[in-house]
């Protein structure tokens, strides 16, 4: 449907001092920020769900928004909306989409005719995507929304639930290869439990292990080269997901031996719920060798839920890229916006503005840390912080054990003299950048 966004122009790059609100400030694909242009520093993908599948509602209202391809329960309905969502791409000019499959086919109750209307939308899309620059990032099942997801896919206690969702991620497994997808992604919304008195959590976690270990070799099978990715959330939909954060996520992983074949999928907004900075988050990825893509949207830091919204905080945004990049920076994984516009927010235009405000903002974040590291302060703090362990003393004492250790201590008298951790002096250096 050609003609949603009548009146919006691509979105030019116009420099920090442009007034025009619909034009980038800081985000200009082809710059070069630490030897790489922006655009592939960034990745970022617009997500299907927010911009075209969500209605406004809230749990005290309805639908809010107009749009032409609503109700979404047509076949001719999705193809208007996947017209919709291309002419937006072009405009922002995004490498990247993401999509669930209950996001872009309109759901029709059972599971051949969801297969089939699958299978000709993401024809379609894939027709769309030969003339379009955008590209897929990842592809994911729903499988929270619908009633029968509502105690659990993977960890239902029902096993003809566990055989759907088998089924339902095989279909956009398939889905997500035939569009060349670079990465697949888990969410879990309802893997996890509302009460302890109905809930079999050993067996439950084994069943999701399980699943995702047939997720792996199903990749295999198939050839699919992209990522698989389990997105850490630690409550809501569920009181309580198993998949709370990174740390509990590589813990899985190692436990069902995926430690290997799985990375994360890591969204700001889940980072905060859980009660983590979304640095911490990535860092504790990082560490492990499991960073595989972000979800860059961030929550309202009073209301306490995951609200989606689109980053405005630059230092926030900045310490986030600086681990990301310190580790090497994105690989196939992305700068996914799973933020939405408030309910208010009801013009073709708001859905653009939100996503230039957005993409400015992870442009500002990237070139500060980038600055960062460039200048090496931070770095050059951690390796004077450490540098006690670089002598050969202190290396020996990793290779001992606690009576030789505590020999030595006897024996040169050691006594630590206390050195300050500078926290005040390296926050006034990060405000520097920002
Ligand atoms: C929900 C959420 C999902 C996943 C994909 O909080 O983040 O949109 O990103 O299922
Ligand atoms: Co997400």
């Amino acid at each position: 449907m050609a003609g949603f966004f009548e009146g919006i122009n691509k979105v030019p790059f116009e420099g920090p001092s442009s007034v025009n609100p619909m034009a980038f400030r800081h985000y200009n694909p082809d710059e070069i920020v630490m030897g790489k242009r922006m655009e592939d520093h960034l990745r970022f993908a617009v997500a299907y769900w927010h911009s075209f599948a969500w209605e406004g509602g809230d749990p005290f209202g309805g639908q809010t928004f107009e749009r032409p391809w609503y109700p979404q329960d047509d076949m001719g309905r999705a193809k208007m909306k996947a017209d919709v969502a291309f002419e937006m791409f072009d405009i922002l000019n995004a490498p990247f989409f993401c999509w669930h499959d209950a996001d872009i086919r309109p759901d029709q109750g059972n599971f051949a005719d969801n297969l089939s209307t699958l299978d000709e939308i993401t024809d379609y899309i894939g027709e769309k995507m030969q003339t379009s620059g955008t590209k897929l990032l990842w592809g994911t099942a729903n499988m929270f929304s619908h009633r029968r997801w509502m105690s659990g896919a993977s960890t239902n206690p029902d096993p003809d639930v566990f055989a759907f969702a088998a089924a339902t991620v095989k279909s956009c497994m398939d889905a997500t290869h035939k569009l060349g997808g670079e990465n697949y992604v888990l969410w879990g919304g309802r893997e996890g439990y509302e009460t302890l008195l109905n809930t079999n959590l050993g067996q439950e976690l084994d069943h999701m292990g399980r699943f995702l270990n047939m997720v792996v070799e199903y990749k295999h099978k198939i050839g699919f080269k992209g990522a698989i990715l389990v997105e850490p959330k630690p409550q809501e939909p569920s009181k309580h997901q198993y998949d709370y954060d990174a740390a509990t996520c590589i813990g899985f992983l190692r436990k069902y031996g995926l430690e290997n074949e799985v990375k994360l999928n890591l969204e700001q907004g889940h980072a905060i719920l859980a009660g983590h900075s979304f640095e911490h988050e990535i860092a504790v990825a990082v560490a492990d060798d499991m960073l595989g893509s972000i979800d860059m949207n961030r929550n309202d830091y009073q209301s306490g839920w995951d609200t989606d919204q689109f980053p405005n905080n630059v230092p926030e945004v900045a310490l986030a890229y600086y681990h990301i990049l310190k580790s090497g920076g994105l690989k196939t994984g992305g700068t996914n916006f799973d933020a939405k516009v408030r309910r208010q927010s009801i013009d073709p235009q708001d859905l653009i503005a939100s996503h230039i405000g957005g993409m400015d903002v992870c442009a500002r974040g990237l070139k500060a840390a980038a600055a960062m590291i460039e200048d090496g302060g931070l770095e050059a703090a951690l390796d004077t912080r450490y540098a006690g362990w670089q002598t050969d003393a202190a290396k020996d004492i990793l290779n001992s054990d606690l009576e030789s250790i505590a020999n030595i201590v006897l024996d040169q008298n050691i006594n630590p003299i206390p050195v300050s951790g500078r926290q005040e002096i390296l926050e006034n250096y990060v405000n520097r950048f920002v």
